[in-house]
């Protein structure tokens, strides 16, 4: 077993053999100028930042030996799966599907929807392409989970409050023990990813625990 003292509310105990890394959306659509994350009007430069200690993360596991599933916020070209609710809400300057500078928003496929260079996926690791906020809802996560016999993830990635935090609900409803690498997500608004952990670690870890990534890189070399 591992265990991150400083982990908060309280300190995590896991087994590393049965722990998953899961990467949320380090999509240049959100991370980029011209993509879906700047047409709903956000400065999008903030969310830059964290690819160096999300990298930091995602070696961790790799030199551990442990899984790293990443995901991609994104829809059919011919947009099937994208709700109209979602496509039509609010008044975005591109909407989802519309051309732009990265090909077509929030497409499989396009420049856009792949995942920034510097956090590309290595051979062989799990990518989940999603159509929601949530990388459980219509994926086959859920099975490559089951699978893998994984009963404890840790989360990276954009943004806490709308996909990290979504996928963390929906994975402490599914009996995983949850944990957010704190300096490995970010949001567009840093009082909501503020919010965000507080929420997630209140009340008993409700949602479940957050940690550095030294502090849960340092675990898994323990
Ligand atoms: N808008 C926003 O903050 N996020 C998203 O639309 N998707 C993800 O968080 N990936």
């Amino acid at each position: 077993m591992a265990e991150i003292v400083a982990a908060r509310p309280f300190p995590l105990r896991f087994d590393p053999a049965t722990t998953a890394l899961i990467v949320i959306d380090m999509q240049r659509d959100f991370i980029e100028p011209g993509g879906f994350g700047a047409a709903l009007g956000n400065d999008v430069s903030v969310l830059a930042a964290i690819i160096p200690t999300v990298a930091a993360l995602i070696e961790g596991f790799r030199a551990a030996g442990l899984p790293v599933i990443h995901t991609r916020e994104c829809h059919r070209p011919d947009l099937s799966d994208c709700p109209p609710a979602k496509r039509e809400r609010g008044k975005p300057s591109l909407r989802i599907g519309d051309p732009g500078p990265m090909g077509r928003i929030l497409i499989a496929g396009e420049p856009g929807a792949e995942i920034v260079p510097q956090l590309l996926p290595a051979a062989g690791e799990i990518v989940i392409d999603k159509p929601g906020k949530g990388a459980f809802y219509a994926t086959p996560l859920g099975d490559h989970l089951a699978r893998l016999g994984i009963r404890t993830l840790v989360f990276a990635g954009v943004t806490t409050e709308v996909c990290v935090q979504t996928t963390m609900r929906e994975a402490n409803d599914r009996g995983f023990d949850c944990l957010l690498a704190e300096d490995a997500t970010e949001s567009y608004f840093p009082e909501f990813k503020e919010a965000a952990l507080q929420m997630i670690r209140a009340q008993g870890a409700i949602v479940g625990w957050t940690a550095t990534t030294a502090e849960i890189v340092d675990a898994l070399d323990d």
